[in-house]
C-alpha cells in the first residue's frame, strides 16, 4: 500500500496504524438491518451482532433518508466505539465524516478513491469489486480493504453483478495485498467452502439478519472463520 500520511518519512500516524491493525484482524463483517429490520430496534439488532463477535458494522440503509441514516448512525457510532468494533458507512462520504466513522465503503459506481481520500484522510476506504481488474485498480488507488463478490446467489442485492464463484476467491491471496472480504450468499452453509478457498473474512447480511438467534448465528459463523 502507498504511504500517505503527512508524517516525516511517510510513516503512518498512530490513529491510522490502529485502524489498519483492527482491519487486519477482521473476520466477520456485519451490517445495519436495512430491509431485514422487521419491527425490531435497529440498535439492538446491531448489538446482538456485536455480542456474537462482529468485527465490523457497516451502516447500509438503502431506503432511509439521509437524516434518518444520520440519526441511526449516531447511535451506532456510539455503540461501536464503546464496544471497540470498526464502524464503516456505505456509499456516503459526507455521512462518514460527519459521524467520525472509521471508514467508508465505496462501490464501483460511487465516488472514486482519489476524490474520497482527501476527505477521508487516514480513515479506512473499502471498495466493492467483482473482478481481478477491479481489485488491482482499487489496490493501486489506495483501497485499504476489498469487498469481493457476489460469491454466491443472493436476493439481498437485486442489481448484483455476475457471480464470481470460489475460483476467484482462491486467487485473491496471490493478487491482493490488502485484506479482502468475501460477500454474497454467504452464511452458515457456505462458510466452510470459503475457508477452503483460503478466505477467512466474510460479509454476511441475510443469513445473520434472518437468523432466529442473531448472536448465536454470528458466533457459529465466526468460529469457522477464525
Ligand atoms: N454486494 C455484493 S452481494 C451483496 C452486496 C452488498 C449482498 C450480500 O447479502 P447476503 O444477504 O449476505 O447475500
Ligand atoms: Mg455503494
Amino acid at each position: 500500500m502507498k504511504g500517505r500520511s503527512g508524517k516525516a518519512g511517510g510513516g503512518k500516524t498512530q490513529g491510522a496504524q490502529i485502524l489498519r491493525s483492527a482491519l487486519a484482524n477482521v473476520h466477520l463483517y456485519c451490517f445495519s438491518p436495512g430491509n431485514f429490520l422487521r419491527g425490531r430496534d435497529p440498535v439492538e439488532v446491531v448489538a446482538a451482532q456485536i455480542r456474537g463477535g462482529a468485527d465490523v458494522i457497516q451502516l447500509r440503509e438503502k431506503d432511509m433518508s439521509r437524516k434518518a441514516k444520520l440519526e441511526l448512525g449516531l447511535k451506532l457510532r456510539e455503540l461501536t466505539r464503546r464496544e471497540g468494533v470498526l464502524f464503516i458507512v456505505n456509499d456516503d462520504i459526507d455521512l462518514a465524516v460527519i459521524l467520525d466513522a472509521d471508514g467508508v465503503h465505496l462501490g464501483q459506481e460511487d465516488i472514486p478513491i482519489r476524490f474520497a481520500r482527501p476527505l477521508m484522510k487516514e480513515k479506512i476506504i473499502g471498495v466493492s469489486t467483482h473482478s481481478l481488474e477491479q481489485v488491482e485498480r482499487a489496490v493501486n488507488d489506495g483501497a485499504d480493504y476489498i469487498g469481493i463478490g457476489p460469491v454466491f446467489e443472493t436476493a439481498t442485492k437485486p442489481d448484483r453483478d455476475p457471480l464470481i464463484g470460489l475460483d476467484l476467491i482462491a486467487k485473491m491471496k496471490d493478487v491482493c495485498p490488502v485484506p479482502y472480504v468475501a460477500i454474497g450468499g454467504i452464511g452458515k452453509e457456505a462458510i466452510e467452502s470459503l475457508v477452503e478457498a483460503g478466505c477467512r473474512r466474510a460479509a454476511v447480511i441475510s443469513d445473520i439478519l434472518q437468523a432466529p438467534d442473531i448472536e448465536k448465528r454470528c458466533e457459529e459463523i465466526r468460529r469457522i472463520l477464525v
